[in-house]
């Protein structure tokens, strides 16, 4: 039976376990990549482990996301990450050199290896063929301390592509419609392996927007195969060293197929406040743009700044759109400086802003009340612009340009093609941004720790009985933004969770943090889908920190159930999701004999405040039984 390249890379990396759909096994890690908010965290994590040298291969330690600095925390957080790089081997990427991401393809990916990334948009990489995942930091922290990662087998759904795409028609519009067809919990459990005679017609970049924002498919990762197109890629780079050829076998089986005809899609739009909210722009109409925002991991490479310089050639921003721009990378923007093309943008009245996350998370150029935000981004959740009244809707980077011009939401269909860019051109070696560990040593490099971190909070270990009262009671597909939100307000504060805590589920029920503090300890009741998006730990972190012992929900996304174990917190899912109904925000739930049932396949859990049981599922593997026992993954691990 053929194999997929999925289960081919995952192959080549099995340290432990059977790989089928299901199981839990252990992979070796190759490179792992971290970013700054949630970096001082796992190197916080790393530091409780007393490690040496990090195991893998290759470590890169990103700043992109807090890069605002409006005051000393931002960089204190810099200057602590750079410390502990520096004592364990890792390689430190300075601010401004771009989207970790953006940055790690062009510079570290390499076809058919592993990478762990603290980060959900780190499947990225799956454009050039790796099996690149998102985790939580601890989970990152411990693939470096010992350069393997352990999850449960996904299975793997294959992407069938045929055609090729239409002028003013983009990657974003493809991954656009797969979400539609699949939702944001279509993806989760599966890999999303793209294959077929349409897969050529699409570059590198193109590729990678299509991997990262499989992310908002709930999905472990996607990938491409390897072939000419990512060869020159790597070329380009300078790095043909790196590549080799890799896709699946001729006769490879799929756990599910979805047949996509490239040549039959037109632009899209994600509307407010869903990725999976898809409707075609001519359906959507000519609604009034206030704001238009193009770049973040998933639209800032090259060929796509490109493209946007295209349009705004010669052009005027409308006047009452305000058009900014984040180039994902130094390299890139460094292009554009040179061949002309940041001229024909900033002509046009656009405003450049730093190569970084910036607005995607809220970092700044928050919109005006009740705006329109056009956005290339990958996430359009309610109140993660910074304004909570904005409405965002997510497209390709040329609908984006269009719109800015035209000040209204417009598609390209039916206009001159844009003129051929070549997203293979050379760019020069330069590693200015990153500062090697040379000469590093954990004895002779102190960590420099400012006073804003704070250390992370450690749970016990499972007691005989398990009481919680229910502090907050949530809907569908919450996502970590809603459980911990993230804007220029709070960043600053993410090795502060004290601080945050104060903040936990603001934007859905002000009285949560005030409530857990009352009661001491409480559940958190949710609906499907709990927990999508981000893999902030922090969504863990803080909860813990305010005495939260388990969550019980219809189901879960991937990362966040990850982090709720790390943490010590049962993630429970409704045996039968009817009882949803007949729980109450301050009902009193009891597990008894909390240790013996979590061995088990139905752990019962009492309410006591309405006189009822219900049966309720952990589907722990086996390491995750022995986490929630030992009160969390740093815990289980001393005790080994
Ligand atoms: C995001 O896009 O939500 C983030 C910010 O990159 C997060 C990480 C974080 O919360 O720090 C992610 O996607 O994992
Ligand atoms: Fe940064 Fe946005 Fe990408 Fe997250 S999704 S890594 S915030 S650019």
């Amino acid at each position: 039976m053929g194999k997929t390249l999925a289960y081919k890379i995952l192959e080549n990396h099995l340290l432990e376990g059977e790989l089928r759909p299901g199981n839990e096994i252990t992979i070796r890690i190759d490179q792992t990549l971290t970013q700054d908010s949630t970096g001082t965290m796992v190197y916080l994590q790393l530091e409780a482990m007393d490690v040496d040298r990090v195991k893998t291969e290759l470590s890169v330690a990103y700043i992109d996301h807090n890069t605002l600095q409006t005051g000393f925390e931002n960089a204190d957080d810099h200057a602590f990450i750079k410390s502990v790089a520096r004592r364990h081997g890792i390689l430190f990427s300075k601010p401004g050199n771009g989207i970790c991401h953006q940055l790690h393809l062009e510079n570290f990916g390499v076809p058919g290896k592993t990478l762990l990334g603290s980060d959900s948009h780190t499947p990225t990489g799956g454009g050039i063929g790796m099996i690149a995942i998102g985790a939580g930091g601890l989970d990152v922290a411990v693939a470096m301390a010992k350069g393997a990662y352990t999850l449960t087998v996904p299975k793997v759904l294959g992407v069938k592509l045929t055609g090729s795409l239409k002028p003013w028609v983009s990657a974003k519009d493809v991954i656009l419609h797969v979400l539609q067809k699949l939702t944001v919990k279509g993806g989760v459990g599966k890999i999303v392996e793209y294959f077929g005679e349409g897969v050529s017609s699409l570059t590198v970049p193109d590729r990678a927007t299509i991997t990262n924002m499989g992310a908002e498919l709930g999905a472990t990762t996607s990938v491409f195969p390897s072939d000419e197109n990512t060869r020159k890629f790597l070329l380009s780079q300078n790095r043909q060293e790196s590549y080799i050829p890799l896709c699946a076998d001729e006769d490879a089986v799929y756990d599910e197929i979805l047949e996509v005809d490239l040549s039959s899609l037109t632009p899209l739009a994600a509307k407010p406040h869903s990725p999976d909210n898809v409707e075609a722009v001519s359906e959507i109409g000519p609604i009034k743009v206030d704001q238009v925002a193009i770049g973040s991991c998933t639209n800032s490479s090259y060929t796509d700044l490109m493209k946007v310089a295209a349009i705004l050639k010669g052009k005027k921003v409308h006047p009452d759109v305000s058009l900014v721009i984040s180039p994902g990378s130094s390299k890139i923007l460094s292009k554009l400086a040179q061949n002309g093309a940041l001229a024909d943008i900033i002509n046009s009245g656009a405003r450049i802003m730093e190569n970084a996350c910036g607005a995607c998370i809220g970092m700044g150029q928050s919109p005006k009340s009740g705006a329109v935000s056009l956005r290339t981004y990958n996430r359009n959740f309610k109140g993660r612009s910074g304004t909570a009244d904005a409405k965002v809707y997510l497209v390709s980077p040329e609908t984006a340009a269009l719109s800015a011009v035209k000040g209204v939401l417009t598609e390209g269909t039916g206009l001159e093609a844009l003129p051929k860019i070549d997203p293979y051109e050379d760019f020069p070696f330069n590693d200015n941004f990153i500062v090697y560990p040379e000469g590093c040593d954990v004895n002779n490099t102190p960590v420099e720790m400012g006073p804003n971190i704070k250390p992370f909070p450690r749970n016990t270990a499972l007691p005989e009985t398990v009481s919680a009262v229910v502090t907050l009671k949530a809907s569908d597909n919450i996502t970590t933004d809603d459980i911990m939100p993230s804007d220029s307000r709070l960043l600053p504060y993410r090795s502060n969770i004290p601080h945050l805590s104060d903040y936990c589920f603001e934007a859905i029920d002000k009285g949560f943090p005030q409530r857990c503090r009352q009661y001491g300890g409480s559940a958190i009741v949710g609906g499907e889908n709990y927990g999508q998006g981000s893999s902030r730990e922090h969504a863990a972190l803080v909860p813990l920190y305010l005495g939260v012992k388990f969550v019980l929900a219809k189901s879960f996304a991937r990362i966040h159930r990850s982090n709720l174990i790390n943490s010590g917190i049962l993630p429970l899912v409704f045996a039968d999701p009817a009882d949803y109904d007949k729980i109450s925000l301050e009902d009193e739930l009891v597990i008894e004999n909390a240790p013996k049932q979590v061995m088990e396949e139905y752990i019962t859990l009492v309410n006591k405040t309405k006189n009822e049981s219900y049966q309720t599922r952990a589907n722990l593997q086996e390491m995750e039984k022995a986490m929630i026992l030992a009160g969390g993954k740093i815990n289980m691990m001393k005790q080994q």
